[in-house]
């Protein structure tokens, strides 16, 4: 599909705004036609991004947005394809899909946006969750440790592999445009939290 402006489904005080911001900007620095490029996502508070950005996009099932996108750019690899997701999706139910997909190492870029926690379904804990805190689905505590993105997807031999933090527009946009001129598989782990639930 392409650009579609439904109108804006985030809470309107959500900091996933800044990511759209540096996505749009590291495309249009790089001089990336609109026709050339399509954004793939799953099912999250933010998926509906891509709609919002004016590049082709697909909004696919939870989870299956990582090998959705490896089919676009196998069936035509002159595009330049971004998976969005986030944390609960990537590192929980998408966690194989992530693995296996950087030791295929096709030449996608996979942003995921870590918020730790379930933020559309209300403040789950997620893989990336710090233990001991309290959320709906750990009324006592966390009690499992968190996941470290990069460590686990650098053993799957991915070969760029970034943290960033929400809050720098300028090192996101940059960070996203070296993963695009990245010829295989690239990771972006963005560390963003979620201003609608309270503060662990
Ligand atoms: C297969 C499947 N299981 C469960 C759900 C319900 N569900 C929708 S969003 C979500 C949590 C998503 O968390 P995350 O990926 O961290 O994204 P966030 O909401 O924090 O942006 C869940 C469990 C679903 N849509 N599909
Ligand atoms: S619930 Fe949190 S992460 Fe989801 S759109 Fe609202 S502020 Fe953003
Ligand atoms: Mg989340």
């Amino acid at each position: 599909m392409r650009h579609n402006t439904n109108k804006i489904q985030r809470c309107p005080w959500c900091w996933n705004y800044l990511v759209h911001i540096a996505i749009k900007q590291a495309l249009t620095e790089l001089e990336i036609p609109l026709k050339d490029t399509v954004i793939v996502t799953g099912i999250w508070c933010n998926s509906k991004m891509s709609q919002y950005l004016e590049w082709y996009w697909a909004e696919t099932l939870h989870w299956r947005g990582i090998p959705f996108a490896i089919w676009v750019k196998l069936a035509n690899p002159k595009l330049t394809v971004i998976s969005l997701s986030w944390d609960w999706d990537t590192y929980w139910i998408w966690i194989g899909h992530l693995i296996h997909a950087a030791r295929r190492n096709i030449q996608i870029l996979h942003i995921t946006c870590d918020n730790e926690n379930y933020a559309l379904t209300t403040w789950q804990a997620s893989a990336t969750t710090p233990l001991g805190v309290k959320t709906k689905s750990t009324p006592e505590w966390n009690s499992l440790p968190p996941l470290h993105p990069i460590n686990l997807v650098e053993t799957a031999w991915c070969s760029f592999v970034k943290s960033v933090q929400w809050n720098d527009l300028k090192l996101m946009k940059d960070t996203i445009k070296d993963a695009l001129q990245h010829q295989w598989f690239s990771h972006i782990n963005i560390q963003q939290a979620c201003p609608s639930r309270k503060r662990w």
